[in-house]
This record gives C-alpha cells, structure tokens and sequence, in this order.
C-alpha cells in the first residue's frame, strides 16, 4: 500500500493512526473538515467533507486503498447521522469503486451491535448479526451493509472494524473489556488493509476481561499485545470487578443501550 487516503484524520482516532500507518514509501493523503494539522514527510492534506461527492472523488484518485474514519462518533439527531455516516460513507465506496482503489476499511463500532448480551457458552463472534443500539449504532450497521454491497457488486475488498472504546488507557470499569490501545488500533488497521474479502472485526485489545471474539481478526493477522487489566486496580479499587448484570456490563453497547435516542451524549 503506497498511498492511502485516511478521511476523518483530524479525529482522535485519526490522530493516533498517522504515526502508526506511517511507512517509508508510505504516502497518507489524511482528509478532513478542518485542515489536519503539522503534516510531515509523506503526509498529504486534503480539506474537505465526506458529503462533498466531488472532494472525494478528487481525494480517491491515485490511491491505493481508503481508511475511512470519518462521520459523527456517538449519538446525534437523525438527520446528522445519517447525513455524515450513510451518505458520507456511500460516497467513500462509490467513489473508491469508480477509481478502481482495491481496498476500504471501514470505521465500524461495537455500537452496530450494541443489544447483544454476554452469554457463557463463549466469545461474541464479529459476525453476530446487527444490533444496533442508538441510531449512531444503527448508521454503523447501515455502514457494514454499504460495504457488504460495495464488496458484492464492484469486489472492492471491505473490512468492517467494530472498534470498542479507543483511548490511550481504559477510561472506566467497562473498558477493562472493551478497550482497544491505539496500537493495537494501528496493528488492526495494518492487518485489515491487507485483507481480501468481506469482513467484520472486533477492534479490541487483548484484554483478560474481553467478551468479544479475536477469532475474526486472528483470522486476518490481527494479534493485538494489550491488556487493559494492567489498569484495573486503579479503575476498580479493592472491588473483585463491576456487577456484570446491569445493562452497562451485560450489553456490548453498555450506556448507549439506555441513553435516549437521537440525543447528543
Ligand atoms: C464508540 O463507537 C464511540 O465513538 C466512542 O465515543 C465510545 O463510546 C465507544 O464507542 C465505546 O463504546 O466505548
């Protein structure tokens, strides 16, 4: 991969990623509303929205495959949603098909299947169908069909990364499961630009308290070296863990399972 396009660069995920996607050789054509900052060698910045068709087809052109990150994180009135997650991310595909850019990997969220619960016969697969548990989780859904069909109809190669909670440490008792280091995020990108096919992966570390399958992703060349357990004496002080049975811990979503929809958090 010798020049990709990142959209959403200027994002907290995006900003994590461009030293890890950095590669000698490597060109980082990084797009987003507002100018990405301090661009150094071997990066290019491209100003401009996922909705504007013709600033993405401009973006697409000459690069080898997209890392579209771009679109609102968490829960937001409908018509915003679907505005810079649907259209946005149709935009992407089609434009990326049209050029003949062979690889998409797509920011997905386990909030596309917030409502499934932990059961005891074992890790969630990645695979688990849709459950969306806002309607930013439902946009992510709609995200994971879009490049299913882009897969099916142009065999543009799509991986769908359903990302837990990215953040430079887990945050609070629920990420002991559910977080995801920015380099294991940099591992799972690499791994899933590598990818051929259709997929959908869990984007978690390898954390003891994980609940979400890393066989997907195992699958791909994903084997991420991170454990938030390092955190969780100063996250659960002299408790053995949280009660496991309330929406929060029991569901894949947590709180967004309960947060009223459409409502900015
Ligand atoms: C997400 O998809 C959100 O973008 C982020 O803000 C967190 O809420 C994360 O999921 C999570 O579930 O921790």
């Amino acid at each position: 991969m010798t020049r990709l396009l990142v959209t959403g660069a200027a994002g907290s995920i995006g900003t994590d990623l461009r030293p890890r996607l950095a590669r000698p050789g490597r060109v980082l054509r990084l797009m987003d509303l507002v100018p990405v900052p301090d661009p150094g060698p071997g990066e290019e910045v491209v100003t401009g929205s996922v909705t504007d068709r013709d600033a993405v087809a401009a973006a697409v052109a000459g690069v080898d495959a997209v890392v579209h990150l771009a679109g609102i994180p968490d829960e937001a009135p409908w018509g915003d949603i679907v505005a810079a997650n649907v259209d946005g991310t149709q935009a992407v595909l089609d434009a990326a098909a049209r050029a003949g850019v062979g690889h998409v990997v797509l920011a997905s969220s386990n909030h596309a299947a917030g409502f499934h619960t932990r059961d005891a016969a074992g890790p969630l697969p990645a695979t688990a169908e849709p459950r969306p548990d806002t309607f930013y989780g439902w946009s992510k859904a709609a995200l994971e069909a879009l490049g299913r069909l882009y897969h099916d109809r142009c065999g543009t190669h799509v991986v769908c990364l359903r990302i837990g909670s990215w953040a430079q440490r887990p945050g609070d008792a629920r990420a002991l499961s559910t977080w995801i280091s920015p380099d294991d995020g940099g591992r799972l990108v690499e791994a899933a630009l590598a990818a051929r096919g259709f997929h959908t992966v869990w984007g978690v570390s390898a954390n003891t308290r994980r609940w979400w399958s890393l066989d997907e992703g195992a699958a791909l060349g994903y084997h991420p070296l991170d454990d938030a357990e390092a955190h969780a004496a100063g996250l659960l002080g002299d408790a053995d863990g949280p009660d496991l049975t309330g929406p929060v811990h029991h569901r894949v979503g947590g709180a967004f399972t309960v947060a009223p929809l459409g409502e900015r958090l």
